[in-house]
């Protein structure tokens, strides 16, 4: 206990002193891209009332000179805009957008509820920067949070119709229902993001123990945090990295190593919280990133991402431990029984390595999850051959596979999947092994299954490119 406490005192004072090492370089960066702008909490925005707003003028489409112009700035405490109705699916509006200080710019489409709206920021030259489509009519489209440099941009409503009605000309006839477009630049509190973070040259940094917050603005947004580390005292330290659930968005939570590999990646049920938990760096380590991205936008609603040390009592998993080599091993212990516990996620999976004997041993694992989740259980030997599987058992039964011969010098691997993860889930379970011999088929004759993908996961969507 008091080495665990010593390890964990130790633990944080290591992360707290790498924190503020690095903070100078995270402020320095951000100041760098905020000249001129105080850094005060995120304003309130003052909607324009939709009276107060210019009417949008025909012809504006794609090709036709810009004549209408938003005018953004930090000093305009409100959003400027324009109304506008779109004639015809076929109708795009193009308005120009001047920046007259950089920024992280918002931008808000809403109404029109009779038509399916697509909003799209773009450069002077029409190249796509950023993109919302976030649902059918009557769904707000917005982009939230772009750094803008000073100067020229468009942004362009039009209407989403399906491939089939295009073709046969019969998408949607006449003048919409008015719509309201409107932008602004907000000025952000020091713990939020600055945009871009895509790659690891603009990810800022997330000391241990600290929460920052960002958005997910705009189709395909992925932001990157720096998570710096160092060799922790004693190898029962761990981190927890948690995010919290955004409406009507599944997040995708990923750690990535410091060339940018992909070590886990997590999701969310839709609006819910997930997190990755036993994460343990690896010795000599000098950061990780953290991922964060979703296929659908909230252009509104920041997310909060919070960094904790935890302490991993003995048996405790030590994420990635998604396949058969990164398995944790589980402790000797002197009598039969050994005790595990780990925490899933939704695309999570996890494997623990059971100690090798000399004698043959007669396995049985009991595994109890919190919260009534459907998990599933397998005994795997290293060859990937699938030794036992839990039956099929109930939502909230416990999990048992019992008579598995393990052979001497055989480490065999635990694995523990979930069958549906809606929020991030507790187990522990009890190994127990004794000598002896169980009546059971040999390992060859069982047929072997893939270890990285069962079956009742989900396959992970395409990642990003
Ligand atoms: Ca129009
Ligand atoms: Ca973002
Ligand atoms: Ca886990
Ligand atoms: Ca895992």
């Amino acid at each position: 206990m008091f080495r665990s406490c010593w390890a964990r005192a130790c633990w944080a004072i290591c992360l707290s002193l790498l924190a503020s090492c690095g903070k100078d370089k995270a402020e320095s960066h951000k100041i760098a891209r905020n000249t001129g702008t105080a850094a005060v909490v995120v304003v309130g925005s003052t909607e324009a009332s939709e009276s107060s707003l210019a009417k949008e003028q025909e012809p504006n489409n794609i090709g036709d000179e810009i004549r209408q112009e938003i005018a953004v700035s930090s000093s305009e405490k409100k959003s400027n805009g324009y109304q506008g109705t779109l004639d015809g699916y076929l109708d795009v509006d193009v308005f120009g957008l001047r920046a007259a200080e950089e920024g992280m710019l918002f931008v808000k489409l809403e109404g029109a509820a009779d038509a399916d709206l697509r909003l799209e920021l773009q450069g002077p030259e029409g190249k796509t920067l950023a993109y919302s489509d976030r649902g059918p009519a009557k769904t707000s489209e917005g982009i939230g949070g772009f750094w803008v440099d000073v100067g020229d941009y468009r942004v362009v409503v039009s209407e989403f119709t399906k491939r089939k009605a295009k073709k046969n000309k019969a998408g949607r006839q006449g003048e919409s229902a008015v719509y309201t477009l409107t932008a602004q630049i907000k000025e952000v509190a020091e713990d939020y993001e600055v945009e871009p973070n895509k790659s690891l040259e603009g990810a800022m940094e997330i000391p241990t123990d600290a929460e920052r917050f960002g958005y997910l603005g705009w189709k395909n947004d992925a932001d990157l945090w720096r998570l710096p580390v160092i060799a922790q005292e004693g190898e029962d330290g761990a981190l927890a990295i948690e995010l919290s659930g955004l409406p009507s968005v599944r997040t995708k939570l990923a750690i990535l190593d410091a060339q940018g590999k992909e070590l886990l990646e997590v999701r969310s049920s839709k609006g819910n919280e997930t997190a990755i938990r036993n994460f343990v760096p690896n010795e000599g380590a000098e950061f990780y990133l953290v991922r964060i991205h979703a296929k659908r936008s909230n252009p509104e609603t920041p997310y909060a991402l919070r960094i904790r040390s935890e302490v991993r009592p003995p048996g405790r998993e030590a994420e990635p431990n998604n396949d058969l080599q990164t398995a944790t091993p589980l402790p000797e212990s002197g009598g039969s029984l050994v005790l595990g516990s780990g925490e899933l996620s939704q695309g999570d999976l996890d494997f623990f390595e059971v100690p090798s004997a000399t004698e043959n041993r007669i396995l049985e694992v009991r595994l109890e999850g919190r919260s009534g989740m459907d998990f599933t259980l397998a005994v795997i030997a290293e060859s990937g051959a699938v030794l036992a599987t839990s039956a099929d058992a109930p939502v909230g039964i416990v999990e048992v596979v019992k008579q598995v011969n393990i052979p001497p010098g055989v480490k065999a691997r635990i694995r523990i999947a979930a069958k549906s993860v809606n929020l991030p889930t507790e187990y522990s379970f009890s190994v127990s092994l004794v000598a002896g011999q169980a009546n059971t088929p040999h390992p060859s004759q069982v047929a072997p299954m893939p270890v990285s993908t069962p079956t009742p996961l989900p396959t992970p969507e395409t990642s990003l490119e």
